[in-house]
């Protein structure tokens, strides 16, 4: 009941701050947090949401959309060098630096496609996911979409580079094997030791390295992206603080 009332007075609040009424395109991101960002949206009226498009992230979000019977329009849609106005998402961890661990419903893919599209992109979780370093609070691992043929691959880089027990995510009861994302890809959820920040290595903490295990969120966000496979990660980060600029993946604020 807590985390409930948590979530819905931190998903009110964020679009009391951020959706402004003269905005046009809005990114709806995936998971239970944000039925209630799609909740405070309905209670603005249709005087005001009749003027808007609303962005899914995937398919959940899509029925979201449509129940709620906002104007469903789809980022394929928009123009190249267009952006939204604001995108609004949940998190599974979020550490001192708005660096996200996302993922935990499987819809991270079309959600950093859709966050990197918005001018703004606000981040809505309850007080569970507030954490000082990703990985402290998260502890199933980073989430990472993959091409299956290539998962094995994948699984051995990432024991390579200090994992603990990464793995493929199973299916839930009523599907058998691997759970499939909209994107006919894989989830494999990677654990690491709590991702270091830049403070952390200018206060001497010992840097990003590939033996212990111990990284830097940048470093193994450049790290993982490369691995032959890997589609896309669960880290959302920014290298330069909290930029408006289009591209921004990290969050300009968190509400919890
Ligand atoms: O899969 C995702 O990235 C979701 O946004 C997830 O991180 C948050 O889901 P929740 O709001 O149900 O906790």
């Amino acid at each position: 009941k807590l985390v409930e009332t948590s979530k819905r007075l931190a998903a009110f609040q964020a679009v009391k701050d951020y959706l402004l009424p003269e905005y046009t395109r809005i990114g709806i991101g995936s998971g239970s947090t944000v039925v209630y960002v799609v909740e405070a949206i309905s209670e603005l009226g249709s005087a005001v949401t009749s003027k808007m498009a609303f962005y899914p992230t995937g398919s959940q979000s899509e029925e979201l959309i449509e129940a709620a019977g906002l104007n469903l329009q789809y980022i394929s849609k928009l123009p190249a060098g267009q952006q939204l106005d604001v995108a609004f998402d949940g998190a599974d961890e979020v550490d001192d630096d708005l660096n996200l661990i996302k993922g935990g419903g499987a819809c991270l893919w079309q959600e950093k496609i859709v966050a990197a599209s918005a001018k703004q992109f606000v981040c809505v979780a309850d007080f569970r996911k507030l954490s000082t370093r990703l990985g402290m609070a998260w502890k199933k691992g980073i989430p990472i979409e993959v091409l299956p043929m290539a998962a094995p691959r994948v699984l051995g880089e990432l024991q390579r580079m200090g994992s603990q027990n990464p793995r493929i995510r199973p299916g839930l009861p009523g599907k058998a094997g691997a759970i499939v994302t909209d994107n006919g890809m894989w989830i494999i959820d990677a654990p690491f030791p709590p991702l270091l920040l830049p403070k952390d290595i200018e206060a001497g903490s010992q840097t990003g390295n590939s033996t212990a295990g111990v990284w830097t969120v940048d470093a193994l966000a450049d790290a993982l992206i490369k691995i032959p496979g890997v589609a896309e990660i669960g880290l959302f980060y920014g290298k330069n603080g909290l930029q408006l600029a289009s591209g921004a993946q990290k969050p300009v604020a968190a509400y919890f």
